[in-house]
């Protein structure tokens, strides 16, 4: 276990378990956790024995985004100076949104709880979001002036269609986990109770597979949206000409000739 103050990180079993540890304040973000996020992240891309990112957060909450008592600036000072948003992006949470959606690994996000702002929108950029049923999603960064970042604007169109994108985006209502799953928005929603097992045996999953293999298929699949039918053959010709050079492919044919499962090295 890495020693953190706001956040817990152990690598295990191949699964990189990162978990927002602020749950009084439903582990919004301080510039403390990013950097402690950032951190961990960057431990999980370098580590090769990490196979998969299983990110999930501590107590009731999984995330509501930026903590909005970490702000430099006093918002009851008509005098200050506003923030810098932008900055704020730019130095921290486009950092994090990148490195999970660049990680050429499987991120699987668990959300335990109520996922709201930049912490609903760094859920959906993992791969597979699996969620309690009592958990939800809300884009709330209409309610205070602001627009969805950390990606939202991106992957909500792309997830559930623009109609959804807007409402969601628009009103701020609280979507459930069991609404999140029927429109698409994520992978499934489970029983409270059943949500550490199962995106363990998710994660567990994913870290026992091709690594390589996996963090192609991520790629190709991230880039599909952008591209046209041919740009996108063109990149399955590239990626698949990657992964057949690896180990895992080998190994994948060996077993399935001789009848047995295979032995996946993450190469
Ligand atoms: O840098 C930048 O600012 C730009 C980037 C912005 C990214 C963003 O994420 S902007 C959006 C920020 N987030 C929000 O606006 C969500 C604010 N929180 C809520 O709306 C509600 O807390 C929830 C709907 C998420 C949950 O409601 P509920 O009733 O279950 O819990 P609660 O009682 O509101 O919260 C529990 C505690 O957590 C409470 O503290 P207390 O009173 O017990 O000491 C509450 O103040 C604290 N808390 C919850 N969210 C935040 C927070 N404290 C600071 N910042 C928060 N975002």
């Amino acid at each position: 276990m890495t020693a953190y103050d706001t956040i817990l990180y152990a690598v295990e079993g191949g699964i990189a378990r990162l978990t927002l540890n602020r749950p009084d304040k439903l582990n919004s973000f301080t510039v403390q956790m990013h950097e402690e996020v950032r951190d961990a992240l960057d431990r999980t891309a370098a580590d090769e024995s990490a196979r998969c990112l299983l990110l999930t957060g501590a107590g009731r909450g999984f995330c509501a985004g930026q903590d909005l008592s970490d702000r430099a600036v006093d918002p009851n000072d008509p005098d200050a100076a506003a923030p810098d948003l932008g900055e704020s992006l730019e130095q921290r949470y486009n950092p994090l949104v990148r490195r999970i959606a660049g990680l050429d690994k499987p991120a699987v996000c668990a959300v335990n709880g109520v996922a709201a702002g930049a912490g609903a929108n760094l859920a959906l950029a993992c791969d597979i979001v699996i969620a309690a049923r009592s958990a939800s999603f809300i884009q709330a960064f209409c309610k205070i002036g602001l627009i969805p970042d950390s990606g939202g604007t991106w992957s909500l169109p792309r997830r559930v269609g623009l109609a959804r994108a807007k409402g969601l985006a628009l009103l701020g209502d609280k979507l459930p986990a069991e609404q999140a799953e029927a429109w698409g928005l994520i992978w499934k929603a489970v029983a409270d109770e059943a949500l550490a097992d199962e995106a363990g045996r998710i994660a567990a999953q994913l870290a026992a597979g091709p690594t390589k293999g996996l963090g192609l298929i991520k790629q190709a699949l991230n880039q599909s949206f952008d591209n046209d039918l041919d740009a996108q053959l063109d990149l399955e010709r590239d990626l698949q000409r990657e992964a057949g050079r690896t180990e895992d492919y080998r190994e994948g044919v060996r077993a399935f000739m001789e009848k047995r499962a295979p032995r996946f090295v993450g190469r």
